[in-house]
């Protein structure tokens, strides 16, 4: 079985992070280990919320597994707190990855043009220097306009996605992956380049004129999942581009309407099912 480190918080409450990446990494049947980088009592869109830093657990859990031998077939990260956190990232990075480790970065801090309430400009910088150790890495199109240090536009032509992958490459990523991007009326998806091959790859379906917190988390979990099983990236993006459609689908079916997050725990059974066609067709 296939053993991942994902490094996030986790909010208690609020469906994102840890208590996304780990219910479906693990549905994907991979081995899911967690490092904890902060306990909120919700995600920060909520006012008033409680945060316990972990920092300083970092270094002395991970040193507890290299004596006991523990390694990765790949670490995925996603929203870190502060930079300092984000230089332990890297050397916890440093540390494990081998020749064969898959390295994915979400480099998670914001959103429509803004970072989230925690963040400024200089953690924005801090997490380039992250991206540049990965694999891969997926922002959406405001967080490689902060990595990159390019204009972030609402509206554009596809020559802007493709500007933004090749500054991302420039930083180091391997092969980063922008989402959210729309290459045509009425779609969404996601556009990658592939530095190795100097080719751009993207995929696209129907765009649901709706935003909601927390499907960068699960977009990036099932890519991450995919890759690591071995899916080749158009698959990998197919995957995840779907099981998120499919998910905001099912979200706008409850009458709820939970705000602060995406019913994913409804559409794990269709992941499952769509994984192991894929993995037939390999
Ligand atoms: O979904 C990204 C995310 C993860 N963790 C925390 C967040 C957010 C986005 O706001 O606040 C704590």
């Amino acid at each position: 079985m296939k053993r991942i480190l994902t490094i996030q918080d986790i909010s208690c409450f609020g469906k994102c992070s840890l208590t996304v990446a780990l219910p479906l990494l693990s549905s994907m049947g991979i081995e899911t280990v967690i490092l904890p980088t902060a306990v909120l009592s919700t995600h920060t869109l909520f006012k008033g919320f409680t945060c316990k830093d972990l920092s300083d657990q970092l270094t002395p859990i991970t040193s507890h597994w290299k004596q006991e031998g523990i390694t990765f077939d790949a670490i995925y990260t996603g929203y870190l707190g502060t930079e300092e956190e984000i230089d332990t990232v890297i050397g916890i990075i440093e540390s494990f990855r081998t020749e064969n480790t898959l390295v994915i970065v979400d480099p998670a801090m914001g959103d429509n043009g803004k970072l989230y309430p925690a963040f400024d400009e200089r953690y924005a910088r801090k997490n380039a220097a992250l991206c540049a150790v990965a694999d891969i890495a997926d922002p959406n199109i405001t967080e490689a306009a902060f990595l990159t240090g390019l204009p972030y536009r609402e509206n554009y032509p596809e020559e802007y996605i493709m500007e933004l992958l090749l500054a991302l490459a420039a930083l180091g990523t391997r092969t980063p992956v922008l989402t959210g991007v729309s290459l045509s009326e009425g779609k969404t998806g996601a556009m990658g380049y592939d530095t190795a091959e100097k080719t751009f790859f993207h995929y696209q379906n129907n765009r649901i004129p709706v935003s909601w917190h927390g499907t960068g988390d699960i977009f990036s979990s099932v890519l991450a999942g995919s890759f690591v099983l071995g899916l080749d990236r158009k698959d990998a993006l197919q995957l995840a581009a779907d099981y998120t459609a499919l998910t905001i689908a099912e979200t706008l079916k409850n009458p709820e309407n939970p705000w602060y997050g995406v019913d994913f725990e409804a559409t794990i059974p269709a992941l499952i099912r769509s994984l192991e066609q894929k993995k037939r067709d390999l």
